[in-house]
């Protein structure tokens, strides 16, 4: 018996590093997972206990999870996909263009690490492709997002720039890559660290749209006290599981303009003296995260809550 951390998952089998090295592993027949209904129980990040002998280990147990980032593939999909387990850091690799990363998505990521109090960082890549107009709105993303209060940094992997000012954010910590596919995740881990030799999408295959290179979340040792979790890139994310009234919670500076609604249960769409939209009217709010806010609560109250077009 061996206590580990899974470091792979194929959905079949799992690597699992232990005190005395890396096991394949299958999933024991009986092995309970309590709650949820989930593509894959066990997931990287997870720590687990293994049993059995050479060539035939399972999994038969799984410590409670410190925390897990959720996802739907789509809305109303009964399917829930456990991206990762037991992380320190979410990193969020955006790109303005090639490809662009829709802002919805951004904002439904970064409310689902707030769930779980998550610190996440955004980082925008491909810094070396934008002209001035993109340039000019990066700029805006990374004042909007900053003043929210998340860590952005900007990144061209390509020309080894701002990689070692990340070096610092990353250090000693279980880091989660995660981002639309063709964003340049594997790419990023490969610059921090050489002997990762992660798959990359080659550039000939892209028409601006990623081709799901990495098929499997896997995490990097970096050998220096910090691992990395690379992922498949995801194209929907759907938050899971929020109730309509936690929503606001999840959006750092709507919860703070919330206090000041007259009424506590305010849900900032229709109420009479509402401090949310109040800062939306008065710019303190963005349009862009507020218009996200909606697009989580009709998924949480499923339309209770759709506005008119
Ligand atoms: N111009 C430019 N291209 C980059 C940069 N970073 C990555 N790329 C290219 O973007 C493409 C996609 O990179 P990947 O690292 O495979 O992207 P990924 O996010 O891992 O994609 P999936 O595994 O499909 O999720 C590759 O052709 C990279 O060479 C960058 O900073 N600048
Ligand atoms: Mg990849
Ligand atoms: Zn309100």
């Amino acid at each position: 018996m061996a206590k580990g951390i899974v470091i792979k998952s194929t959905g079949s089998s799992y690597l699992v590093r232990t005190g005395t090295g890396v096991l394949e592993c299958k999933i024991k027949g009986n092995l309970r997972i309590k709650g949820i209904r989930s593509t894959s129980p066990v997931v990287v990040g997870d720590s687990v206990t293994v049993v059995g002998d050479q060539g035939n280990w399972l999994i038969s147990e799984i410590d409670d999870r410190r925390n897990y980032i959720v996802r739907k593939p789509a809305n109303l999909s009964k399917q829930l996909h456990i991206i990762a387990a037991n992380i320190d850091l979410a990193l969020l690799v955006v790109t303005v263009s090639h490809p662009e990363t829709n802002l919805v998505f951004i904002d439904r990521f970064l409310a689902t690490t707030e769930a779980y109090r998550i610190p996440a960082c955004l980082v925008f890549n491909k810094t070396d492709l934008y002209d001035e107009e993109e340039n000019l709105y990066l700029d805006g993303l990374v004042r909007l997002y900053s003043a929210v209060g998340y860590p952005c940094r900007r990144v061209s992997v390509l020309k080894d720039e701002g990689i070692d000012a990340l070096r610092g954010l990353i250090q000693g910590k279980v880091c989660l890559l995660s981002g639309n596919s063709g964003v340049g995740k594997s790419s990023l881990l490969n610059r921090l660290y050489a002997r990762a030799d992660a798959k990359v999408g080659r550039i000939s295959d892209y028409h601006d749209k990623g081709r799901h290179t990495t098929s499997y979340s896997e995490m990097y040792d970096l050998q220096d006290g910090t691992y990395i979790i690379d992922t498949p890139g995801i194209k929907g994310f759907h938050t899971f599981d929020m109730q309509p009234e936690e929503v606001s919670h999840y959006f750092p500076e709507i919860f703070r303009a919330a206090a000041h609604c007259r009424y506590y249960n305010c849900t900032h769409t229709h109420e009479p003296d509402c401090a949310v939209q109040k800062a939306l009217a008065d710019h303190q709010i963005s349009e862009s995260r507020y218009h996200s806010y909606l697009s989580i609560l009709e998924d949480a109250g499923q339309g209770k809550y759709r506005t008119a077009p």
